[in-house]
């Protein structure tokens, strides 16, 4: 009676997937990208795109303990917006550096990250005095193709998590 029902089943898989309806979700698992270390903040839009206006590419990033959330990982080269969020009870910093370090070693220097190491170079930052418990603030950058880190360098807030990596293409 089981194998029965089993071979029924498994038939009955086997005529919807001749229709295209038993594969559907495996096709589009395979082709998710879900090998992004950043993820997406819970009120971004579903979209990965990154939301691109007059003043350029308008990037959201959520701060807080310990972490950066981006609604997007990745900017066309030009105006770069980021609108940066502390959703955490601590202030935090917003550094974005470039990063032509050779390999994915990053530099320390008593815990935190080595910002003045030959490789990086700090574009700009908002300040843990603006960026505190609720504010949000506002960086507007021009950046050219290459990859990016944009860290917390706060003692042990960097070691923490408060890193991550952006792409300009
Ligand atoms: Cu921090």
């Amino acid at each position: 009676m089981r194998t029965k029902n089993l071979l029924k089943a498994l038939t009955i898989c086997a005529i919807l997937s001749s229709l295209a309806a038993c594969s559907n979700n495996k096709s589009a698992e395979s082709s998710s990208p879900n090998n992004s270390p950043i993820q997406a903040s819970p009120s971004a839009t579903s979209s990965p795109k990154a939301q691109e206006t007059a003043k350029g590419t308008k990037i959201n990033v959520t701060a807080k303990e310990m972490v950066f959330q981006l609604s997007s990982a990745t900017a066309p080269a030009g105006p770069v917006e980021f609108v940066v969020k502390n959703e955490g009870k601590k202030p935090h910093e917003f550094v974005v550096l470039k990063n032509d370090l050779p390999n994915k070693k990053l530099p320390l220097k008593g815990g935190s990250l080595d910002e003045d190491a030959k490789g990086l170079k700090n574009l700009g930052e908002i300040s843990e005095s603006k960026l505190t418990s609720g504010a949000t603030q506002t960086l507007q950058l021009t950046l050219t193709p290459g990859r990016y880190l944009l860290v917390c360098n706060l003692p042990g807030h960097f070691q923490a998590g408060m890193k991550t990596e952006f792409t300009v293409k």
